[in-house]
């Protein structure tokens, strides 16, 4: 092992003159250094060529040749190891590099398998839901239908009997509420010996209501005629219509409650709830009837400005089927089915439309007809006329 000659004063001064930088990196600068003492020290040797201790300076020579001979191998030696760790390192930085893409890849794969696990989990989640409506279904005994007898001969002979559907007797959501159903949503119960698809709110408000309305954007048109009042139209899960029969079916035992939530287009939320709600059959038109009122909304259905106006006790009307009590066809000017009186305070199955407030309003004149602006679905107490609601609700449950 060398010590370090580079660090002679004699050296050190040289290099200094021809740049540090270029001794290191270019391998014949330090040659340049030979040549620069021997000039200099020559220069030395004139100057004292007379002096006795010449040669002492001619020993300095030699040594000085001697020590930059040594400095160039040291640093040879130093230039092979300083690349053999660059090359190291090189190495080094190309396997981080691999390492690191490999590593990118591998979380790019983990986030699909990531996005694959979420679908799985929301798929077996739907069919627990389902497990759970088909356990309530076959856990409850039919109390009505006397389970049919089945020879034995056609039990030998039969390999492959059809499984029949399974019966809901569930009356409606308060009925599934009991039965220790919790989660929101579309459920088959028998209404009346039929059987019909409702939508259950169990969130809400206390829940077990049976929802009967909901007008929330979707593209369902309300301008219908009786038969498709009466029987229902629309999607469960967004704007609908329940139908006549089956709300009459379930407000038949009476004390019932009716809850109309409606919301305007900067979100806020205000309610009416009737006590002793009721539908009446088709033979009377579906007349409704509601007891007392209570909420925040405030009371179309006994409208305090003007009797003419208030739809308690007043038969059903579509634009095909005018029971109302004006001159005109109140459903069909208001494009609507609704217990329309002279005409009304409520339309909650008018148009939705966006937009407020809507432009003026011409019912009621002899030769007129309300503009568009004027179907919207409305509820006089809270907003009065021409304003068009942004969300409306109609649920009811038994007491
Ligand atoms: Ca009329």
């Amino acid at each position: 092992m060398y010590t370090n000659p580079c660090i002679h004063p004699l050296f050190v001064s040289c290099v200094l003159k021809l740049d540090m930088f270029n001794i290191v990196h270019k391998e014949n600068t330090l040659i340049k250094c030979v040549p620069y003492y021997h000039n200099s020290l020559s220069n030395k040797v004139r100057q004292h060529e007379s002096n006795m201790a010449g040669y002492v300076l001619i020993w300095a020579i030699f040594s000085s040749i001697d020590l930059l001979v040594h400095c160039q191998v040291y640093v040879f030696q130093n230039l092979d190891e300083h690349e053999q760790r660059i090359s190291v390192l090189e190495s080094s930085i190309a396997n981080a590099t691999s390492c690191c893409s490999a590593l990118t890849k591998e979380n790019e794969f983990l986030k699909i398998q990531n996005k694959q696990l979420f679908s799985m989990v929301q798929n077996l989640s739907a069919q627990f839901s389902a497990l759970q409506q088909n356990m309530v279904a076959l856990t409850t005994v039919p109390t009505t239908t006397p389970t049919p007898s089945i020879p034995t001969t056609k039990l030998i002979t039969t390999t492959a009997t059809p499984t029949p559907p399974a019966i809901s007797v569930s009356r409606d959501c308060a009925d599934l509420a009991a039965k220790g159903q919790t989660l929101s949503g579309v459920f088959d119960v028998n209404i009346g010996g039929n059987a019909k698809k409702v939508y259950c709110d169990f969130d809400h408000d206390g829940g077990r209501w049976t929802v009967i309305q909901r007008r929330q954007g979707a593209p369902v048109d309300f301008n219908r005629n009786w038969t498709e009042y009466r029987d229902g139209f629309g999607v469960l899960t967004t704007d609908f219509w329940l139908g006549n029969e089956v709300i009459h079916r379930l407000t038949a035992a009476g004390n019932n409650i009716l809850n109309i939530k409606v919301m305007d287009w900067s979100g806020n939320i205000e309610f009416a709830e009737y006590k002793n709600f009721y539908l009446s059959d088709e033979s009377t038109d579906y007349t409704m009837t509601v007891g007392k009122y209570s909420g925040t909304a405030g009371d179309s259905f006994n409208y305090p400005s003007s009797s003419l106006l208030r739809h308690n006790n007043h038969r059903f009307s579509t634009p095909d089927r005018d029971r109302d009590n004006s001159f005109m066809n109140c459903a069909q000017l208001l494009k609507s089915g609704w217990w329309f009186n002279s005409c009304y305070s409520s339309n909650l199955n008018g148009m939705f439309l966006k937009g407020t407030p809507h432009g003026p309003k011409t019912m009621g004149e002899v030769s007129g007809e309300p503009t568009l602006e004027g179907t919207g679905i409305e509820w006089y107490p809270w907003k009065h006329q021409q304003y068009s609601m942004a969300h409306v609700e109609m649920k009811i449950r038994p007491v």
